[in-house]
């Protein structure tokens, strides 16, 4: 029972709180009921479930919130080393499954659900996706989340409460159009807002000098437009070890302080208007996932995110230790996920410098025994480049900290450079032009201890391409992390029944040390298990067909084999590549060559940047294809093709357990690492896919027999563009001749002329950087390969097996427990 609170001398501490909620399945119902009722004040169940969903969500948050409080004492207490991981993005996707999974109160739930007469399952479903992401590298901080709670990390997870997460794509006549997503709109039942706890973002103002009463003098950033960051708490359950850790997410509002001169002039609703340009900043995510975009509004997010966060943690060490920072760095890591917030390389130091009065030497060694930099792409239009005159108007004291950062560089440079002039220029934070610009993944190698890729090949392009003279001056900041993905939600929650399977065969601990999943391989060759995998996919096969058909109207055919692409759309992706070879079936179709013609169901599924043309295009190129193939009788029984919708994470854990053939066909050197590939591959996808990122270590995991490869390899790439004759391959190559000539007959477009001519002449172009021509014919063949391969039940499964089996690797456990060992250097709790 409570007690009266106790007061000591300054703070009034209760010092016994009710008993932690009990796990067990009586008061489980208690609480949903009492939830129900009184929480939320219903009676009835109404028909979205969406109240008993909020009701289990907040019953669960109980059990969270006691663990999450016992978390927190263990760091404060231990006065452990703890990591931050600085992310603008966190693509969670729904959170209740994997609670209940991680807290083993899935079946108490469902009993729970029992006497509302509704199933867990339809209660799921009324939890909108958190997507707070674009894709790949927001997702994997989703995951890293996951892993660093199950293996006791303690490691804080910071970003941004988006208002409007990613956009909702809808389908219109084949175009994509963007609906904003409202995803807070029925509330959120997960966050606990801490708004004692807000602190005070600076932005705009000027630059004063002030001296201090010993004649020392001090830059004072004044007159500044404060926002306040208020901090919303999410829990992340580890995987049943009583872990609980924190994601605290940004949300910005208004200071209370309004101008009263203004006010008081009657210029009340100005004065008011200012709350709503404070509140812009998180009001939506920019759905840009692979170039920058120069706005005032981003560059605004980027440094909400990483003054708020360092502000937290500095007044939590503040606390403790006073203003004496000698041990800081022993005690901290910031992890930056990519250069989104690699801001905060300056903002520390003003912070040191400013707010805790450290030199510059002190400061900068503890900024750079700090600060570590992932990057996630070679993309040169996605490398951020600030211009100056907008940071000198919105962040005048942090451009005076990166010019001076980047003055003690270059002489840096100048020692080990001596003479080379070029050297400095190549190697400046600031890049020269008409107008100046800031490199800020620059700013992020020169002010970390830290720089990692994310799959092998990526970190070895990085080191002898993209950032080689930054590796030939400090080889030791670079490093591997290569991805992985959460095996809890990937396959334990998205693949009940895979999941029951191998826990019959192997166990139940491959859920928590997923390197296990390699006993699987015992059972390759058993019969008995493989007529049980087989039904397995079966039946999640039938569940993503009617998936498929209640969001698109087509019907996919579960004895059909399923090759599925799915992930954002982008040229360097070659979605492109996957509809020519989809066009080639329907040609060999039309043409009567359907001898050894294996039946498949095409899945595309993926959201285009608003902003991009090409990616837009190819979405409605897939659905005008789609239209001519389904409607055509020659294809029933034979190929089905089909756009799916607003692809997000919740699609992903319906397609991922039924795809067979998994298609990573991005141009070699483009795709930094993949995720995607490895869901596919724990959940026995078979890959398609080119010597790039992740794939190769895929590849060499589960050995070349079990994986489709094809095409150029990275290091042929530019020499095959320099002499790139594309109108030539097509001539050459009947398959891509034929398919050339179908879409250029109009055939997919017979109403709105010239509709895809710009993806035609892209195909035709000598310059086309993704080489679609290219590695067309190797793509073909090699799909016939697998569809033969498929052809043999056995065969096929079998390498299924071989695939799940040798995924282990691929776990964001693994991946985690080498940023734990090699960078954050972290003792689990
Ligand atoms: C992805 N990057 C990589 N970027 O493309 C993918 N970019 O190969 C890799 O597996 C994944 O990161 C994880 O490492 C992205 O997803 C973005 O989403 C993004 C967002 C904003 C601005 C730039």
């Amino acid at each position: 029972a409570p007690t009266t609170p106790q007061a000591n001398q300054d703070v009034c501490i209760v010092k016994h709180w009710l008993d932690a909620p009990k796990i067990d399945e009586n008061t489980l119902v208690d609480d949903l009921t009492r939830h129900f009722y009184y929480t939320l004040g219903r009676d009835k169940v109404g028909e979205s479930h969406l109240y008993l969903y909020n009701a289990l969500a907040l019953t669960i948050r109980d059990r969270l919130v006691a663990r999450c409080r016992a978390t927190r004492q263990h760091l404060r207490s231990k006065k452990t080393r703890k990591a931050a991981y600085l992310s603008l993005e966190f693509l969670m996707g729904r959170a209740l499954g994997n609670a209940l999974l991680n807290l083993d109160l899935t079946d108490s739930s469902r009993n729970a659900l029992q006497q509302y007469c509704t199933s867990l399952e339809q209660v799921q479903e009324a939890e909108h996706d958190a997507g707070l992401g674009n894709g790949g590298l927001g997702r994997l901080a989703a995951c890293f989340l996951d892993s660093c709670a199950t293996l006791g990390l303690p490691v804080l997870g910071y970003g941004i409460r988006y208002e409007y997460g990613m956009f909702n794509q809808i389908i219109d006549h084949g175009n994509q159009i963007e609906q904003p997503d409202n995803w807070l709109r029925e509330g959120h039942p997960w966050e606990l807002s801490a708004p004692e706890q807000a602190v005070r973002v600076k932005f705009f103002g000027h630059i004063e000098t002030h001296k201090d009463k010993d004649g020392r003098e001090h830059r004072v950033w004044a007159n500044t437009q404060d926002v306040l960051a208020v901090p919303y708490d999410v829990p992340i359950p580890g995987y049943r070890n009583e872990v609980v850790n924190t994601l605290r997410l940004w949300k910005s509002e208004a200071t209370d302080e309004f101008d009263l001169s203004e006010f008081n002039a009657g210029s009340y609703s100005e004065a008011v208007a200012k709350k709503n340009l404070a509140e812009q900043i998180t009001m939506v995510l920019y759905p840009n996932d692979s170039s920058e975009n120069g706005k005032e509004l981003r560059l605004r997010q980027q440094y909400f995110l990483s003054s708020a966060s360092l502000q937290d943690i500095l007044l939590t060490w503040v606390n403790q230790n006073g203003h004496n920072f000698k041990d800081f760095a022993e005690h901290h890591v910031f992890q930056l996920n990519d250069t989104h917030p690699s801001i905060a390389v300056a903002e520390l130091m003003r912070l040191l410098i400013d707010e805790y009065e450290l030199e510059w030497d002190e400061a900068w060694v503890i900024t750079t025994k700090t600060m570590a930099y992932t990057n996630h792409t070679l993309l040169p239009e996605a490398l951020e480049r600030w211009s100056v005159p907008l940071f000198e108007k919105l962040l005048p004291r942090l451009l005076e900290i990166i010019y001076e950062i980047n003055a003690r560089f270059l002489s840096l440079v100048a020692r080990q450079w001596p003479g080379d002039v070029d050297m400095q220029r190549t190697l400046s934070i600031i890049e020269e032009g008409p107008v100046q610009h800031i490199r800020m993944a620059y700013l992020a190698i020169v002010g970390s201890f830290s720089v990692n890729g994310v799959a092998a090949l990526h970190t070895d392009l990085l080191e002898r391409g993209l950032f080689k003279d930054f590796y030939a001056l400090w080889p030791e900041k670079f490093n591997n992390k290569t991805n992985g993905v959460t095996p809890r939600r990937w396959l334990a929650q998205c693949n009940p029944s895979l999941s029951e399977l191998i826990t019959e065969y192997i166990g139940p601990n491959w859920v928590r040390h997923f390197d296990q999943i390699s006993q699987l391989r015992r059972y390759f060759d058993d019969e008995v298990f493989q007529e049980k995998w087989r039904n397995v996919k079966q039946d999640n096969k039938a569940r993503l067909a009617g998936f498929v058909r209640a969001k698109t109207g087509v019907e996919f055919d579960e004895t059909m084999m399923f090759d599925v692409q799915v992930k954002r759309i982008h040229e360097y992706k070659r979605q492109l590549l996957n509809i020519l070879h989809v066009i080639h079936l329907y040609d060999r179709i039309v043409r009567g060559d359907i001898k050894d013609f294996v039946p498949r169901c095409v899945l595309l599924g993926g959201k285009a940047a608003p902003g991009y043309y090409m990616a837009k295009k190819i979405i409605k190129l897939i659905n005008s294809v789609a239209d001519v193939v389904n409607s055509d009788e020659r294809t029933n029984g034979l190929l089905r093709v089909a756009f799916l919708p607003n692809y997000n994470v919740s699609a992903m854990e319906l397609i991922c357990p039924a795809t067979d053939l998994s298609e990573q066909i991005s141009t070699a050197g483009k795709e930094a690492s993949g995720t995607g590939n490895m869901k596919f591959m724990m959940n026995g996808a078979i890959t398609i896919g080119t010597l790039d990122g992740a794939n190769i270590e895929i590849r060499d995991a589960v050995g070349s027999e079990n994986f489709f490869l094809f095409g150029a390899q990275s290091e042929q790439v530019s020499a095959i563009r320099a002499a790139y004759n594309p109108n030539q391959l097509i001539a050459q190559d009947e398959n891509l001749n034929r398919v050339m000539a179908l879409l250029e007959s109009g055939h997919f477009n017979l109403f709105e002329q010239g509709l895809f001519d710009d993806i035609i002449s892209a195909i035709r172009s000598p310059n086309d950087p993704w080489i679609v021509a290219y590695d067309f014919a190797s793509y073909v063949e090699q799909q016939q390969q697998a569809a033969l391969t498929y052809l043999d039940k056995n065969v096929w499964t079998r390498m299924s097996i071989l695939n799940t089996a040798a995924s282990g690797e691929f776990s964001s456990d693994r991946t985690i427990q080498q940023y734990s060992d090699e960078i954050w250097r972290l003792s689990p709790m």
